[in-house]
């Protein structure tokens, strides 16, 4: 028995549920409240995950975190639908991809999105709020960044850096995707199912600038692939986004 504890509008989240869908998977669904909800820092969950994020996998009793760590998870455990390349090679480059998706894409989209969507909510508690928020976070590492952004938001100039290195990425996905059909290589695999979900997040903070398809044509048609396929509208749910 699979279950999965995720949130409808996290990107980990949808990671998962789209190599779920790839795979043609059972699996039952436990949604974490987020917003003021935030029952990721409740202690049942943060027992599941030391880290107070989702995703969480439950496979029979045995919990699996880190939404690239589960898609391998699930590859190992159901490889009849195929999501990572049979050449060694290919496999390193997939890798990298997941890599880049949890360092480079999740990182930097997260602190473009504060401005836009957290910004005035922050600015609008008390500093002994803030520090009661962030100290839910049961890292201290998570702990210690939250404070600061609460206290200090985004500077235009991080928000800058962060645009830019996601500039560079779609310039490697376009180098990438001018060469071969997608991520790492001839097939579909777990580095394409990884950076999905970012893309769409790119519309949701109308980064134009990086969904203008005709700067990078190569990343236009593969995002349209991406898209046909079952798997994104179920992995997606976009019907769900607000849920
Ligand atoms: N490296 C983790 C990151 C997980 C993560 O940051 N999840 C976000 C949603 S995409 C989350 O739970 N946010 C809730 C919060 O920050 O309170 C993974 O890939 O699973």
């Amino acid at each position: 028995m699979l279950t999965l504890y995720h949130m409808w509008t996290s990107t980990c989240s949808k990671k998962v549920r789209i190599t779920l869908a790839e795979k043609g998977l059972d699996w039952e669904s436990r949604f974490v409240k987020g917003g003021a909800a935030r029952e990721n820092l409740e202690p049942w969950y943060i027992k599941l995950n030391p880290n107070g994020v989702v995703p969480t996998l439950d496979h029979d009793g045995k919990i699996v975190i880190e939404s690239c760590v589960i898609l391998e998870y699930l590859e190992d455990l159901f490889p009849e639908v195929r999501l990572r390349p049979e050449d060694a090679y290919d496999r390193a480059v997939m890798r990298l991809w997941l890599d880049k998706s949890e360092h480079v894409v999740h990182k930097n989209i997260n602190v473009i999105s504060h401005n836009r969507f957290q910004a005035a909510r922050m600015a609008a508690l008390s500093d002994e709020e803030k520090v009661e928020m962030a100290g839910r976070y049961p890292k201290l590492e998570l702990r210690t960044e939250r404070l600061r952004r609460y206290r200090e938001g985004v500077s235009p100039e991080e928000e800058a850096l962060a645009e830019g290195l996601l500039a560079e990425l779609m310039d490697e996905m376009e180098a990438t995707l001018s060469q071969r059909p997608w991520l790492a290589g001839s097939d579909y695999s777990l580095a394409d199912i990884s950076i999905t979900p970012f893309i769409e997040r790119f519309y949701v903070n109308k980064l134009e600038s990086l969904t203008d398809w005709d700067t990078r044509p190569s990343v236009g048609d593969w995002w349209q692939r991406i898209q046909a396929r079952p798997s994104y509208e179920a992995g997606m749910r976009l019907d769900m986004a607000n849920a």
